[in-house]
């Protein structure tokens, strides 16, 4: 089982990420983790804080000589915001002497939509800033770093995974694996049409001129993604439902759609349904499929097609122009604090939603192929890749 946890406050000293049950001898390649910590980054619409990082991960354990040992992988990816932070986030007792940045009063207002109230009542804190420091969506740069070690398995078996941004304005053209994959990786919004990201980025300064926020949507597209991972057997080996988990695990999530996704519900069978029709080698010898409206599981089980995932993300909950909320240390109205934060993160969702699905997938190759070593896996990937290969060709 490949398994993962973070830490970290948002203006904390650190996050910290460790992976297990990574297989040894998979070579690291650390300037991928750094290229895809940087992908998160970017997109138009950030806030300011982006301009303050430039995240880095730093292998500190399960790693020697560039490569993984089967032992726990441990991450460390410092926040230089850090500097500007410490009287306010220091772990002692007493603030340490020399420590930098302002001492910042109590959050007591909390923002509607973001973590603040709920944590509050939770735990019992005073002041949110307990909550919303870990609520923060920073965490999800350690799931960035964790995924960038899974699309590296992933690799071993042949799958890639790519990402787009379907709407900030809705942009319903169906793209394919190749098209996206092509697309170049300094595009503001990794949307597949420049005409609607001229749009989109408009809708974006007319958000942050009025104050306010905006939510998206993007696809995420695994190709090459070996057919049999996932069962249909028991509710928890179903791998739509572990890709639906991981994804609304990401913080603004609010929906996911597995192919056409909710499309399903207002169209009859006919149009739904991907036919198999004989002929073509795509995707097991003598079949094809025509359509892939399914998004390349059918039972829970990945069918050889490109795996395509939908998530729906809300727009962020910190708004410059506040919402209405009540002040909790005197229960009077008072308008939601307001946190430096971005207009517009869905890019930088995308990319987390890319390293959700590699994990998950990477967890299902372990699953299916096993192996304490990659070479254990890969020869166990290639002989049922045969053996599937032949039972078509007879
Ligand atoms: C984020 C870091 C945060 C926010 C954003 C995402 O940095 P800061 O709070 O210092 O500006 O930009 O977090 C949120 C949207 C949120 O709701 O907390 C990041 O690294 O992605």
């Amino acid at each position: 089982m490949l398994r993962f946890l973070t830490a970290g406050e948002s203006h904390g000293k650190a996050l910290v990420a460790i992976l297990e049950g990574l297989p040894a001898g998979l070579r690291i390649d650390v300037d991928a983790i750094t290229t895809d910590l940087r992908r998160r980054q970017t997109g138009y619409g950030r806030g300011r804080r982006m301009a303050i990082e430039s995240d880095r991960a730093e292998p500190v354990s399960g790693i020697r000589h560039g490569v993984s040992t089967g032992n726990p992988i441990a991450l460390l990816i410092p926040n230089k915001d850090w500097e500007n932070w410490q009287r306010t986030m220091y772990a002692e007792p007493e603030m340490p002497e020399g420590a930098t940045g302002a001492d910042r009063p109590p959050v007591t207002r909390p923002r509607p939509g973001h973590a603040d109230l709920a944590g509050f009542v939770k735990y019992g804190h005073e002041d949110m800033r307990n909550v919303l420091e870990r609520a923060s969506a920073r965490e999800t740069a350690a799931r960035v770093a964790i995924g960038a070690i899974a699309r590296q398995l992933l690799r071993c078996v042949g799958a890639e995974i790519v990402s787009h941004v379907t709407a900030i304005v809705a942009n319903p053209t169906a793209y394919s694996f190749a098209q996206i994959r092509d697309l170049p990786i300094d595009t503001p919004l990794h949307c597949a049409d420049p005409s609607v990201e001229q749009q989109m980025i408009a809708a974006i300064d007319r958000a942050r001129d009025t104050g306010d926020t905006m939510g998206g949507s993007f696809e995420i597209i695994a190709h090459a993604v070996p057919p049999g991972l996932g069962s249909y057997v028991q509710w928890d080996r179903k791998l739509d439902g572990r890709l639906a988990q991981a994804l609304m695990s990401i913080p603004a999530i609010k929906a996911v759609g597995i192919g056409i996704g909710p499309a399903v519900a207002n169209l009859p069978g006919s149009r739904v349904h991907d036919e198999i029709v004989a002929g073509g080698s795509s995707p097991f010898p003598g079949l094809a499929r025509p359509t892939n409206n399914a998004g390349g599981l059918e039972g829970g089980v990945t069918n050889g097609e490109d795996l395509r995932v939908t998530a729906y993300m809300k727009p962020i909950s910190t708004l410059m122009k506040p919402l209405r909320s009540v002040d909790l240390a005197t229960m009077t109205e008072s308008p939601a604090t307001i946190e430096r934060s971005d207009v517009c993160a869905v890019p930088a969702a995308a990319v987390v939603g890319e390293a959700m699905v590699a994990i998950v997938l990477a967890d299902a190759v372990l699953e299916k192929f096993g192996g304490d070593s990659i070479d254990e896996m890969v020869t166990n990937w290639k002989a049922f890749s045969e053996r599937t290969r032949a039972r078509f060709s007879s």
